[in-house]
């Protein structure tokens, strides 16, 4: 842990939701922190569309007392994913939920991160995305293709799986529970 806090890597392929995941979570601790509740929904509009990140980038937030900083590598740098293990605290895998190729895709690519020796413990949180779409692949439906309940059981323990929507804010807190949990 350094001392911006937790360092959390967050992959996953390129318009998984990856920058809006990030910036909505952040402006959502930051409410926690002024007690305000139920912000307008206008709240969480940007101004203008989410960029592709064309390298690697960092965010700051702060959920409660928890500092987190976030290195996001854009979904075009996939072949250096793996570097950001040895620096990182925990890794947040996005998926995009309404692309079926992308979850096929990441059977593959989480199998290789996990048994990365710079992966060694450290816990892993899926994120499935844009559940909101209509057409998007339910939970069930992902876990089945990842079998993550094959891994062996030291990986299979530091792996945690939820879903979410930037546009519904569906288990924006348990997500900020996972980041904020204090590192073994
Ligand atoms: N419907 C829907 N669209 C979303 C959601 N999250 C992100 N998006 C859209 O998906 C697009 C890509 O989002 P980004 O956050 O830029 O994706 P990224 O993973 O950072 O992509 P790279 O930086 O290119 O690797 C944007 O147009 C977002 O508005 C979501 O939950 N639901
Ligand atoms: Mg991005």
């Amino acid at each position: 842990m350094s001392k911006d806090g937790i360092e959390v890597l967050v992959i996953g392929y390129t318009g998984a939701g990856k920058t809006v995941l990030i910036q909505k979570l952040s402006d959502y601790g930051s409410k926690i922190a002024k007690k305000t509740r139920s912000p307008p929904d206008s709240f969480f509009d940007f101004e203008f569309p989410p960029q592709p990140t064309t390298g690697s980038e960092f965010f700051k937030a702060q959920f409660s007392k928890t500092k987190i900083r976030f290195r996001e590598i854009g979904g075009a740098l996939r072949s250096i994913w793996a570097t950001g293990l040895k620096n990182t605290n925990k890794v947040m895998f996005l998926i995009d939920s309404s692309s079926p190729q992308d979850v096929a895709d990441a059977q593959c690519e989480l199998l290789e991160l996990l048994g990365h020796p710079d992966s060694q413990s450290l816990p892993f949180l899926i994120v499935l995305t844009k559940i909101d779409i209509e057409s998007s692949l339910l939970l069930e439906e992902i876990n089945n293709v990842l079998r993550l309940d094959m891994l062996e059981p030291e990986m299979k323990n530091r792996i945690r799986m939820t879903e979410t929507s930037t546009k519904t804010h569906e288990n924006f807190d348990s997500i900020i529970d996972w980041l904020c949990l204090p590192l073994a």
